[in-house]
């Protein structure tokens, strides 16, 4: 009897493995071969100043060196040079004659020159795949690159694809058979009926009468039922979809049961200053933190505590120190705590910002650590601690802590508020262990951040880095696996959450027209119609390599003197922490380098460097970036930076190249920026002029990809995964309380539950 179910089944499977391996053959296939045309499109790209340069001095030597260098990828048979009519220029040895430049014109690739030629040939059963790229000077084609792929790596990947394909089949056969086999000699007619008599205890359909142990388990299987209902919304929450404001709120009412956030920053996102003219003025700090939490705090209400540091702050706020916020828009409020200046001194200037600040950024300036700094800090703490809990409401809050300024912030508010989800965030980068522990309270820093639910961190390299000292200087448990740590019978969940930008971005949307805005930067720099602009956007801190830029920039004019006349850089200096010695000394040294540079090469009106040394309000920063050539972030060491999405954002015209420091948490996911080491000069400079000399088809191309990315991967994201990680948090732990209720006595009826109010634990 048993073959008449068997035989067909086998049928079946052995379709569906012919099926599979067809399907999976032809889904590499294509895959591979969209991946090498991608990578001969960036090969060529990436060789295409060079090729010109050389091509325009007539040095044969050269091209030839080059093309070893193409041919040195481990894929590339081989490379060679052509004119456009497809004559022989320079070739690698390895090149097969039947790729040679002739042999392709006769192929009839010579035709079609503009659009270049894909071929696939079988010689000797290998798979070879030859590409023409034309290679442009000025817009004019002047040499066509051949580059020749070995694909023979996919024949073998496609065998062992089938191998396993067909193996794992006849595996899933096998069990089926035996399956099929047990299924008939045992009836499991009682298991299920068992199974739904449990499943539905709950629900009040009872088969007979209830034991204890049903009573017993009769809430924790509700609570189950009802975590699977919210598992299947929570799989909406990271499914695909793009990220607004509407869908963050969502994630916070639906999810959170519209708990609303406190955000706990040193930095406040509106200042208010009163000016020379006597009125108080509103000002958006130029900081990384604030452009990405003000539209995330726009979109989920709730309270910002921080720092009150303007000179009309304490003019406009309420009884409790409060202010609402965005002016206009009132849609969450700012509670300011007052420092006194030593204070300030002491926890700002000093731990935060001349030790943790140099501690965290590989950029070899020594971080200070005095005692006195360490002793503001903590009480500092201690003080926005305090505020924090005096602004959430109820006992389990939701609470987001920013940054290298609140370290020990955590614990204090976990302390106070036992039940708090608190989210820290940690914006700049965590050095590696034998680094962290120069700082002399390293153990306190590192169990001040551990009373936090979720600690995230930009890359997976700076949580890999905090666990590494958590390891080295705590007695505590970390779970590889689930990147947690366990300290105090607490668990803390370590993540990285690249941060980004709103998308799309307000300031965008509201800037006039690209050619307005060069048109009308131009004239405030007095550049002509024909001037090639480049623009940096920073705070004058030592980390963002605004000397090794404008290094770059009189590199870039003395190696290729056809920009000189032409290009200018605009460098836009926000002033920061100017009480700071290293800082002042910063400042002056970049003044000193941009008239060196403008001493050697100004002519006439024209002046490679222009230094505007000034806060600019979004808009402004939003018309350089629309009216630029370029943008270039040099950052030494940085957490993410900004700048380089904002630049993105501002170019709806797919206009305008990134050149980006590799040493940016940013240049992990903008792959299609012109990728450099900031101290290396010489290859800084030649992507300047790569960047300038890039034709407007390829600058839309990299424009495409990175927008699309920032798009997707915008700051509402990056809070609502952070928020929906929280969510399934306590998630569990009410299911953890639940259970322990149902493990305790029937007549434990004292015991607390998850989720009853109670007060605030004052200190
Ligand atoms: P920051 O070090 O402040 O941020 P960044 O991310 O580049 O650096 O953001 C700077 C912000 O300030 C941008 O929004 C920019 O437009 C603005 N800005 C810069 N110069 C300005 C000027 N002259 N006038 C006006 N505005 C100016 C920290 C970390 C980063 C991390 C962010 C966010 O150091 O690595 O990306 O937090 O986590």
């Amino acid at each position: 009897m048993a073959y008449r179910i068997l035989l067909p089944l086998l049928g079946i499977l052995a379709a569906l493995a012919w099926g599979a391996t067809w399907f999976v053959n032809g889904t590499t296939r294509s895959w591979f071969e969209r991946d090498v045309q991608l990578r001969t499109r960036l090969v060529a790209a990436g060789a295409r100043e060079a090729l010109a340069t050389y091509f325009r001095a007539g040095d044969r030597q050269k091209l030839a060196a080059v093309l070893d260098e193409i041919a040195r990828d481990d894929r590339i048979m081989a490379a060679a040079l052509c004119t456009p009519s497809m004559k022989p220029l320079a070739r690698t040895s390895a090149l097969p004659s039947r790729y040679a430049c002739d042999a392709l014109a006769k192929r009839g690739v010579v035709d079609a020159p503009k659009a270049g030629l894909d071929l696939f040939e079988e010689p000797d059963g290998g798979l070879v795949h030859a590409a023409v790229v034309p290679i442009l000077d000025d817009d004019r084609i002047v040499a066509q690159l051949v580059v020749v792929h070995d694909l023979s790596f996919v024949a073998r990947r496609e065998a062992a694809m089938r191998r396993f394909t067909v193996g794992a089949f006849a595996v899933v056969a096998l069990l089926a058979s035996i399956a099929t086999l047990l299924v008939r000699r045992f009836t499991w007619h009682r298991w299920t009926e068992e199974i739904l008599r449990v499943l539905t205890l709950g629900r009040g359909v009872v088969w007979g009468p209830r034991t204890r142990q049903e009573k017993r388990f009769g809430p924790l299987l509700s609570d189950l039922r009802a975590m699977m209902t919210e598992l299947a919304s929570d799989q909406g929450v990271s499914a695909g979809g793009k990220w607004t404001p509407e869908r963050l709120h969502g994630v916070l009412t639906d999810s959170l049961d519209g708990d609303r956030v406190v955000i706990l920053a040193n930095r406040e996102p509106y200042v208010h200053d009163r000016g020379p003219d006597g009125a108080v003025h509103v000002q958006h700090p130029a900081s990384g933190l604030v452009t990405a939490l003000e539209p995330v705090m726009r979109a989920c209400s709730g309270v910002w505590v921080a720092h009150g540091s303007g000179s009309a702050d304490r003019e406009v706020v309420d009884r409790r120190d409060r202010v609402l916020v965005p002016p206009g828009e009132e849609s969450y409020a700012i509670r300011r705590v007052w420092l006194s200046e030593s204070e300030e001194r002491g926890y700002y200037y000093g731990f935060s910002n001349e030790g943790l600040w140099p501690l965290c950024h590989l950029v070899y300036t020594r971080p200070v650590f005095r005692v006195e700094d360490w002793r503001q800090y903590q009480s500092v703490n201690r003080r926005f601690a305090d505020a924090v809990c005096e602004e959430v409401e109820g006992p389990d809050p939701v609470v987001l802590v920013q940054d290298y300024h609140f370290a020990l912030a955590p614990r204090m508010i976990r302390e106070r508020l036992p039940r708090a989800t608190i989210i820290s965030f940690w914006h700049i980068p965590w050095p590696n262990a034998e680094r962290f522990g120069v700082c002399p309270w390293h153990r306190e820093v590192l169990d001040g951040m551990l009373g936090s639910s979720i600690l995230g961190f930009h890359t997976q390299q700076h949580c890999n880095n905090f666990l590494e000292a958590v390891d080295r200087f705590l007695e505590a448990r970390i779970d590889r696996e689930r990147n947690a740590v366990v300290l105090g019978g607490r668990e803390s969940l370590v993540r990285p959450y690249p941060i980004s930008i709103e998308w799309p971005d307000r300031r965008a949307a509201t800037a006039p027209p690209v050619p307005r805005c060069r048109r009308e930067v131009f004239a405030e720099l007095g550049l002509g119609p024909d001037a090639l602009l480049g623009v940096g956007v920073d705070r004058l801190d030592y980390t963002k390599g605004i000397e090794d830029r404008l290094l770059a920039v009189e590199r870039l004019l003395e190696r290729f003197p056809r920009f000189r006349g032409r290009f200018t850089f605009a460098q836009l200096a926000a002033p920061s922490r100017t009480l700071i010695p290293e800082y002042r000394a910063l400042s002056e040294r970049v003044d000193a380098l941009a008239s060196r540079i403008n001493g050697r090469f100004a002519e006439g009106a024209w002046k490679p460097v222009v230094v505007l040394r000034a806060h600019h309000e979004p808009p402004a920063v939003f018309r350089y970036l629309r009216a630029a050539d370029l943008c270039y972030v040099s950052s030494l060491h940085d957490g993410m930076n900004l700048v380089a999405k904002e630049f993105l954002a501002a170019r709806d015209d797919e206009r305008g190249v990134l050149v980006l420091s590799r040493f940016t948490g940013a240049s992990r996911e903008l792959t299609e920026a012109l990728l450099v080491n900031p101290y290396d000069l010489e290859e800084a400079s030649a992507a300047l002029a790569t960047a300038l000399a890039m034709p407007p088809a390829e600058q839309a191309e990299r424009m495409r990809a990175m927008r699309a990315h920032v798009g997707e991967f915008n700051v509402y994201r990056w809070a609502g995964r952070m928020l929906a990680d929280a969510a399934r948090l306590r998630k569990r732990d009410r299911l953890t309380n639940r259970l322990s209720i149902a493990g305790a006595s029937e007549d434990d009826e004292a015991l607390p539950r998850a989720g009853s109010p109670s007060p605030c634990a004052r200190r």
